[in-house]
């Protein structure tokens, strides 16, 4: 029997471009999540924890970070780590785990050759990444073991061919043919490359690819983030038992709402109510809503940047429409302002681009609200 830890992608010295003031605490909590990788290793008896490659953003990251994640591995002593190199941590010249600091743990193996290597419960056959830009498929280096004892686990990086979505398929490099399970005969494929946690079954209905995904999300465009995977498997042949653990720190929301009406405004106000405590948010606003409520919502979306660590907002869909009859004089008592609003007036009567009405409709609030302040002086 084998039971082990599988993570991934854990991207240390990432800089979190766009999530602006939040990129340091996105930074600071990906290195203490580790310590939930690893404790839940502990806390479950794990014979091993397996890496499945991009553990660093890159080969330069800080010695500062590398010595925080090399002082996390030493207070998990008891457990053998197994560290495949991905793409961001590539094998070469410059390679990170060629510094001194890594030579120095002992129950860190970084696998750095296609050799089968025996393991507490188990065989693995490591593929790592030898190039940025391969287009072969590194799965093709294990042998078949259909007659050989004992569980077999492969452990690559890449993406598994004809499983991703449309969208994720900027990675023509290293591709990973699901058939490789029944090619080879092993018990299990670890994977790592992509930051959510997806599981696949073989040709028989039984699952047995994984990618943990990331243990901690980098950004708001992933979903399933935060996980590592418990894989538990009896003997040669059985079916993995492969569960998700949660390990993340930062809760992430990417969310579209649709302003209809000046009662949406009420549903927002209810909406953000119930997210309060998610760290990093991303909201889109749609649809359209009564000019008089503008301010109302700013008001209320600015205080929204003080409950979360992270607000991305998006308004430039959402149109305001015009409460008032364009015909009629609207007096905002100084000349010069008056004269700006026949002028943004008419440019509104003739203006048929929407994204162009919603900056005139926006100019005319702002010129609004100007004269109103000159009304009470
Ligand atoms: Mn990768």
């Amino acid at each position: 029997m084998v039971r082990f830890i599988q993570t991934s992608d854990w991207q240390i010295g990432m800089k979190g471009g766009g999530l602006g003031e939040a990129a340091s605490i996105v930074r600071e909590a990906r290195i203490e999540s580790i310590h939930n990788v690893l404790k839940s290793a502990r806390d479950q008896n794990a014979d091993f924890v397996l890496l499945c490659g991009d553990i660093f953003e890159h080969n330069m990251v800080s010695q500062e970070d590398v010595t925080k994640v090399v002082s996390v591995f030493n207070q998990y002593t008891g457990i053998p780590i197994y560290l495949l190199p991905g793409n961001h941590d590539i094998l070469g010249a410059d390679c990170v785990y060629d510094r001194p600091i890594f030579q120095k743990l002992t129950h860190l193996k970084i696998l750095q050759t296609c050799d089968a290597i025996q393991v507490p419960g188990a065989y693995l056959h490591p593929c790592p990444v030898l190039s940025k830009f391969i287009t072969k498929d590194l799965t093709m280096n294990i042998p078949s073991v259909h007659d050989a004892d004992g569980i077999h686990i492969g452990v690559a990086h890449g993406s598994l061919i004809g499983k991703f979505s449309a969208q994720d398929w900027e990675d023509i490099s290293l591709p990973i043919d699901p058939s490789s399970i029944e090619r080879t005969g092993i018990d299990y494929l670890a994977l790592g490359h992509w930051h959510g946690y997806r599981i696949f079954e073989d040709n028989n209905g039984i699952p047995r690819i994984a990618y943990s995904g990331t243990h901690e999300q980098t950004r708001y465009a992933e979903d399933d983030a935060g996980y590592c995977l418990m894989v538990q498997i009896e003997k040669k042949g059985d079916k993995p038992v492969i569960e998700p653990v949660k390990t993340s720190q930062l809760k992430w929301l990417s969310r579209d709402f649709e302003m209809k009406e000046a009662s949406s405004l009420l549903e927002l106000k209810e909406y953000l109510d119930s997210i309060k405590d998610f760290d990093m948010v991303r909201l889109e606003l749609h649809g359209e809503l009564p000019l008089e409520h503008k301010e109302e919502l700013d008001n209320m979306l600015e205080f929204q940047t003080t409950v979360h660590k992270n607000l991305r907002l998006r308004q430039d869909l959402l149109s305001f429409t015009s409460p008032i009859n364009l015909e009629e004089q609207f007096d905002l008592g100084d000349p010069t302002l008056n004269q700006a609003n026949e002028k943004l007036n008419q440019l509104l009567v003739s203006e048929t681009d929407q994204k162009k009405r919603r900056v005139i409709v926006e100019a005319l609030t702002y010129l609004r609200r100007l004269g109103m302040e000159v009304d009470r002086l």
